[in-house]
This record gives structure tokens, C-alpha cells and sequence, in this order.
């Protein structure tokens, strides 16, 4: 076994130990491959704005890296299910994606790919140099992960692992090391189109690559106004979105509780929503700053709180809505509330009526006015 051989040996011994569940390698060469493809994502449209903004530095590890030879790929399993029971005597109750189940992946997968370095360092020379990323790196980290042989791309865009399916999070290190890269894997979909039959909104597009801006997950994700399109299809999920993995027959009985930081509260990840509509941003970052849903403050989810009492039917939120149209600070929220009553009340007593009729008076932002108008109109006809 030469050099290069034992000390990958090493490194994968040692991730082992610090409880990375998978790991890869690949050369540090360019991803100009996925440029085109890229490239025409970007003029239709279909990015988010979540993605890296210069293509040069994502397809090519040389523009962030002085002398990369090797992309050190990692994956952690995250859990899909919760074995405590609901309570829903308490009211109706909203949903997180399992991507932000427990403590933020961005910090615990640092400190995994952290702490590896530090143990490679041990092993070799001076002179050897990392960088580590977590979804918000230059690179794209399911292309890394594919090319290090840690998994394939499903139809559904996302890395797809043997032992773990789908529900991993992915990060990596690029170094200066000279190490054997893995091979790729083979994508296994065959003829299986679950993803795309059951993705509500049509984001999969069927030659691989997505509209992102159709993602029930990005759309979770916005600060001001949720298209309307959007309302519903959301149900009572208040930030991301898991159909396209959740019908994947390669995540089937997969659920692993490998790390304690990664356990989510049940009371955090199926929150009552009533309760959401009045928080303060100091009980909000008490209580659900740790998670990484939280990356774009209380709004997005609060809106979407709204959002899913109207999918619910939960006719018993109308006060709490007027409460909300009546004194939130925030037009956009006063909106999506309006449109929550609507689809709670669509027969308007005269009471509720005069208090719409007020509420547009009072108010000044014109994108919410629109909405009260809509409402109004809607109940005139
Ligand atoms: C922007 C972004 C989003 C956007 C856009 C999604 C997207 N696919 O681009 C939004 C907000 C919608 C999103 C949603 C989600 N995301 Co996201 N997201 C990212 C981010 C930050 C950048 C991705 C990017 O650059 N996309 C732009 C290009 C690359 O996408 P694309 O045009 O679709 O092209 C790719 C594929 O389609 C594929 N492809 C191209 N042609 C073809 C052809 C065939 C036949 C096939 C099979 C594939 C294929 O290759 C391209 C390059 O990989 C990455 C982190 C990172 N730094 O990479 C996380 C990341 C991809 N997200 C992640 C997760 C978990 C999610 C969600 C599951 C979260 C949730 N539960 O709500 C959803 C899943 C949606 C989905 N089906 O992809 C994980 C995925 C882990 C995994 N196992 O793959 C990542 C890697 C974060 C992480 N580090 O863990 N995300
Ligand atoms: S995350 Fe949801 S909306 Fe986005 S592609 Fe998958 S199924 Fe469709
Ligand atoms: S649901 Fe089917 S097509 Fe979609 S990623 Fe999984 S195996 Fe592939």
C-alpha cells in the first residue's frame, strides 16, 4: 500500500471514529460539466437566489483554493421520524421539514469536518492546507458528493446514499492533499418517476435539473408575500418541504438517530400554530433559534402559521386573525391573514365585513390593500 493509500485508510478509520457516517473522495478538478446545464437554469429562471452567486468559483475549486488536488466529501444521516405521540388535543399544529429537525447541521457539520482536519493534521507534514463547507460554500455539494462516490443524484436533484437514502446532509473539505479518489456512482432511479408524480407543484423538471422557484421548500423560505399558487399546496408544513424524498422508494424505513444534537423536540418541529401568531422574537429565538429554519427570522414562519390554520380549517383562529389584521406590525402578515379568513369564512357575517372594510381603510401598504380588496371582492360576489 503506498503513502496516498494508507493515509486515506487513516482518514476514513478516523471519520469512523468521529461519527461521520460517510465519507468520499475526488480530485480537485473543475465541475465544467454541469456549466451548461447551469447556465441555462439561470436564464430560465429556475434559480432561487439560495444558490452560490458566481458560477466560476463553484465549477472551479482553483478559484477558491490555492493548489486543490482533493475534495474530501462527508454525510451525516438525519432522523425522519419522531416515536413520541402528538398531542392534538391542544390545538392544530404545523410542521418543519426534517432538514431542520434538531440543532443546525450548518454548525454540527463544521465541527465534524473541524475536528477531522485536526486529526488529519496530526497524521501528516507541515504544509497541508483545508477548507471546509457546509451548504453555503462555493461548491455544490451534491456534484462533490456524486463525483466522490458517496451516492447518486436522484431525479429528485438531491444525493441519494446506500445505507441512508436520501436524508443526509452533505458538506466537504477541499485540500492540498494528494488522495485516491473514489468512483462515482451509478444513478439507480431506472424507471421510477415517484418524485415527480407526487411533487406538488411541478418543480421537477424530467431531465434531471428543477425549477427551484416552483419548491414548496423555497417558497417556505421567502420573506414577503407567498404567491397565492402556493397557499395551499403547503398544507401545514411551515417551512421546507420533504414529498419528493418521503415517496423515494430508496428512503423506505429509513430513520437514523445516530446524533444526539440532530434529536428533534417534538413541541419545536410540530408546533401549535396558534401560539406562533403572537411570539416575540425573544421567545422565537429561545425557542427555535438553534434550528436552521430559523436562518430567515420569525416572519417567513410566521406567515406560513397563517398560512396552514387556513389549511386546516381551523375555524377557530378567525379572532386570532383578526387580532392579527387588526395590530401585527407587519403588512405582509396583516395580508396573508386577511386571505386566511377568506378561506376560513367564505360567507361573511356583516360584522366581519364592517371590520375589513375598516381594516382597509387603515391601511397604507398598497400590496396589502390589494389583498383586503380581494377578500372584500370575493365576499361582494
Ligand atoms: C439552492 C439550494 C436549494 C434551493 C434550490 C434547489 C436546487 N436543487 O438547486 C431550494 C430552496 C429549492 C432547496 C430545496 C431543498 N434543499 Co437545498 N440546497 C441548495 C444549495 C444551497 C445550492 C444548490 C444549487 O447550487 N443548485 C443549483 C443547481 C446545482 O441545481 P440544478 O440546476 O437542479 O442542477 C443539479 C441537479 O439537478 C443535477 N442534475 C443536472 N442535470 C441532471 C440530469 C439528471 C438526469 C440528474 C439525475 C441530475 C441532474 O446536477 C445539478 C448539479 O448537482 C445546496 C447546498 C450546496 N451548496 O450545494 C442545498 C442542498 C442541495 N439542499 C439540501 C436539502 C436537504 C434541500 C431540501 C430537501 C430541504 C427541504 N426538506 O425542504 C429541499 C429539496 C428540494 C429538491 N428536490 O432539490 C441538501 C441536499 C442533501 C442531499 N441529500 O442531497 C443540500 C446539499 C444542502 C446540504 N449541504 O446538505 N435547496
Ligand atoms: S421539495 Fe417538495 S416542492 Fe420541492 S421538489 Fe420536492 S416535492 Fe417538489
Ligand atoms: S423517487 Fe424514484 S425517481 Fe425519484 S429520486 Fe427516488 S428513485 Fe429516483
Amino acid at each position: 500500500m503506498n503513502g496516498k493509500e494508507e493515509l486515506k485508510r487513516k482518514i476514513i478509520k478516523t471519520s469512523r471514529v468521529l461519527g461521520i457516517d460517510k465519507i468520499g473522495f475526488t480530485t480537485a478538478q473543475n465541475f465544467s460539466n454541469l456549466e451548461k446545464s447551469l447556465i441555462k437554469q439561470k436564464e430560465l429562471g429556475f434559480t432561487t437566489g439560495f444558490e452560490h452567486p458566481s458560477l466560476k468559483e463553484s465549477l472551479h475549486p482553483k478559484e477558491i483554493f490555492n493548489h486543490p488536488k482533493t475534495i474530501i466529501s462527508i454525510a451525516l444521516a438525519y432522523p425522519t421520524k419522531i416515536h413520541e405521540k402528538i398531542d392534538k388535543s391542544q390545538g392544530k399544529r404545523g410542521s418543519f421539514a426534517r432538514v431542520s429537525w434538531g440543532e443546525d447541521y450548518h454548525k454540527i457539520l463544521k465541527q465534524k469536518m473541524q475536528h477531522l482536519v485536526e486529526k488529519i493534521s496530526e497524521l501528516i507534514q507541515e504544509g497541508a492546507k483545508f477548507k471546509l463547507m457546509v451548504d453555503t460554500g462555493e461548491l455544490i455539494d451534491v456534484a462533490v458528493a456524486k463525483r466522490a462516490g458517496v451516492g447518486f443524484i436522484g431525479k429528485n436533484g438531491l444525493l441519494i446514499t446506500e445505507e441512508f437514502g436520501s436524508f443526509v446532509y452533505l458538506g466537504e473539505i477541499v485540500t492540498n492533499l494528494k488522495l485516491t479518489p473514489d468512483n462515482p456512482k451509478k444513478n439507480q432511479c431506472e424507471d421510477c418517476t415517484r418524485c415527480l408524480d407526487h411533487c406538488p407543484t411541478g418543480a421537477l423538471l424530467k431531465n434531471g435539473p428543477m425549477n427551484g422557484k416552483r419548491c414548496l421548500s423555497y417558497q417556505t423560505q421567502t420573506k414577503g408575500y407567498m404567491l397565492k399558487e402556493f397557499r395551499k399546496l403547503i398544507r401545514s408544513t411551515i417551512y421546507g418541504c420533504d414529498i419528493c424524498q418521503l415517496v423515494c422508494p430508496f428512503n423506505k424505513s429509513k430513520d437514523f438517530h445516530f446524533h444526539r444534537e440532530m434529536e428533534p423536540s417534538l413541541e419545536n418541529v410540530y408546533p401549535l400554530l396558534k401560539p406562533l401568531l403572537t411570539i416575540t422574537n425573544k421567545e422565537f429565538q429561545k425557542r427555535f433559534g438553534k434550528m436552521s429554519a430559523a436562518w430567515r427570522g420569525k416572519k417567513p414562519l410566521q406567515r406560513n402559521a397563517i398560512i396552514a390554520l387556513a389549511n386546516h380549517h381551523d375555524t377557530s383562529a378567525i379572532v386570532d386573525l383578526c387580532k392579527v389584521i387588526k395590530s401585527h406590525p407587519v403588512a405582509m402578515i396583516r395580508g396573508t391573514a386577511a386571505w386566511s379568513i377568506f378561506q376560513l369564512v367564505p360567507k361573511p357575517s356583516n360584522a366581519l365585513k364592517q371590520f375589513m372594510v375598516l381594516a382597509l381603510r387603515k391601511e397604507t401598504d398598497d400590496k396589502t390593500r390589494e389583498e383586503f380588496q380581494e377578500v372584500l371582492k370575493k365576499w361582494r360576489n
